[in-house]
């Protein structure tokens, strides 16, 4: 892909979307390097983990450099650059619920549930925002749809097989760890759904008259906040089980 513009179209210093996808993506470079590098310091059996972190904030720098440019350069939503990363990075978080319940016993279907759980959410949501005719109808039809994929890894993590397995691990760290990732799936990703109703037709657009222009300040600050969080999650949970490794 060719990169688009960004030595001839500026920043406009009144424009947080702008802001918020350049501090997106040096956050996501300097995180995956961070995890690169710290993956070293920690126990063998956690250093699979902190590559998939790695890989997730890596992923993501990749796809904020070219949505940056995008933005810069059109002034539009880039969903389909937006969508893709979600496709790659979501899964991956599936991934990271995995491996932390691995030891307890957790099954590969576990993780093919959850994943298909994701892309069921996060085609539904696609065809919600890229396919939209500017109906509420539309909207608010594959807003729902996505919505059972999202509460259904939301149960999984708090209620069922998740929950469960780490229970099951007696570790304090992984208990710990996957309640606070509980809480991030619970809070962070439903930031995620406010900022689709802010499309044109959407709830929060129709309803309390805010912007389409706040899709993608939400969707970058809560990208931030989770695929960073999560990342930091798991390495504290690597850490305070490696007796060698200096947080
Ligand atoms: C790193 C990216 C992450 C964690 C993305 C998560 C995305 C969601 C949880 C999206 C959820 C949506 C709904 C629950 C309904 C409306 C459509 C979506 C796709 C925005």
């Amino acid at each position: 892909m060719k990169t688009i513009l960004t030595d001839i179209v500026s920043i406009p210093v009144d424009d947080p979307i702008a802001f918020t996808f350049f501090t997106g993506y040096m956050a996501m470079l300097a995180s995956a390097v961070f995890f690169f590098v710290e993956r070293g310091s920690v126990e063998g059996k956690w250093k699979l983990s902190m590559l998939v972190s790695g890989l997730i904030t890596g992923i993501a720098a990749v796809h904020y450099y070219y949505m940056r440019d995008y933005y810069l350069a059109t002034g539009q939503t880039p969903t389909a650059l937006r969508y893709i990363d979600w496709t790659l990075t979501v899964p991956l978080m599936c991934v990271e619920f995995y491996l932390l319940t691995k030891a307890a016993g957790a099954k590969v279907s576990l993780l093919w549930k959850l994943i298909l759980a994701s892309v069921w959410m996060l085609v539904t949501g696609y065809i919600g925002e890229a396919f939209t005719d500017g109906s509420t109808g539309h909207s608010v039809i594959w807003g729902v749809l996505s919505t059972i994929g999202y509460v259904y890894i939301l149960y999984t993590a708090w209620f069922g097989e998740v929950a469960q397995l780490a229970k099951n691990s007696g570790d304090a760290a992984v208990i710990k760890g996957i309640k606070i990732l509980g809480w991030f799936v619970l809070v962070g990703w439903a930031v995620y759904p406010i900022g689709y109703m802010c499309m044109p037709g959407g709830w929060l657009n129709t309803g309390l008259g805010w912007s389409a222009s706040n899709v993608d300040l939400f969707y970058n600050i809560a990208d931030a906040i989770n695929k960073i969080g999560f990342g930091l999650v798991v390495y504290s949970i690597a850490v305070s089980s490696t007796p060698t490794a200096k947080a």
